[in-house]
């Protein structure tokens, strides 16, 4: 029992009355009692409501530190935001589960949540922070449904939201003639690229055999710009297609996928085929 309270700092309140601890300390107490009876799991339902602002940091922050597995019941999405993995609940139902990243999207959030979210960036520290407004296509849905999202797991690390990188594509760059810069880029589930026209001619098109499961293929026009949000995780190949035989190629890595895994089409033009060797060897240093 000391342990326990020492553990969630208040040792220095062991013999206060219950009516005299702050909301914040009785939230410290449930806690502590959860860890005396040496649980595996902690489950905690709106751990941090009513409390004030410095409170519920501190709090997450302890529950963040206990070195077993948690599942916390949250309606602030922000606060969503720093755990592993999240369940989300719609109307009693687990209609999406992954990633922080992955489940927190503009779409998700409008069709669950009925708001419409802007991931906005901490110019402090790089931290994504969401901005919520009204939903413009609110359902005249009647039912008030129970909204909430359930999260599975924490930690300190703070997932960050999606990111959108460019891709020049150049006639000549670090690499030689007819590329892509960069050649190699490591991507999260949901990160988009945003392919430029720097030079003329040219064009970003997925390749045939070089696309994860449940990728979609795209093909962008000539000499413009194109955006593409990879959601899938596994290794993507992208041509140029007027540049192919060239060897204008450009390889994906999105997620963990090894690229141990990466298979180059038998069919892709010779200096394709060992653009993408040099690359993934490159990136593999
Ligand atoms: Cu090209």
């Amino acid at each position: 029992m000391q342990e326990a309270l020492a553990a969630v700092g208040l040792q220095h309140r062991q013999h206060s009355a219950w009516n005299t601890l702050s909301g914040g300390e009785r939230q410290r107490v449930h806690i502590a009692r959860a860890l005396a009876q040496q649980a595996g799991v902690l489950l905690l339902d709106e751990p941090t409501n009513h409390l004030d602002i410095h409170q519920q940091l501190s709090l997450l922050q302890l529950v963040r530190s206990l070195p077993i597995t948690k599942v916390v019941a949250l309606h602030d999405l922000n606060q969503a935001l720093a755990c592993d993995r999240l369940a989300v609940l719609h109307q009693g139902r687990l209609v999406a589960h992954g990633t922080p990243r992955r489940m927190l999207t503009p779409a998700l959030l409008r069709e669950v949540f009925r708001v419409q979210a802007s991931a906005l960036i901490d110019p402090q520290d790089g931290t994504t922070v969401l901005r919520f407004k009204p939903s413009m296509t609110s359902t005249m849905n009647h039912k008030l449904a129970r909204l909430g999202a359930l999260l599975l797991g924490l930690c300190a690390a703070t997932a960050a939201w999606s990111e959108t990188f460019e891709v020049k594509m150049l006639n000549r760059g670090s690499q030689g003639a007819m590329v892509y810069e960069p050649e190699f880029i490591r991507l999260q589930p949901g990160d988009k690229l945003k392919f430029l026209a720097s030079s003329n001619g040219h064009d970003a098109v997925s390749i045939d055999g070089m696309l994860p499961a449940g990728a979609r293929p795209f093909k962008g026009r000539i000499n413009e710009e194109i955006e593409v949000t990879f959601t899938e995780a596994g290794l993507y190949g992208i041509k140029c297609l007027p540049h192919y035989a060239m060897g204008m190629v450009m390889l994906v890595q999105v997620g963990d996928a090894p690229l141990s895994a990466l298979q180059i089409p038998a069919e892709a033009p010779e200096r394709a085929q060992k653009r993408f060797q040099h690359i993934a060897a490159r990136a593999a240093r």
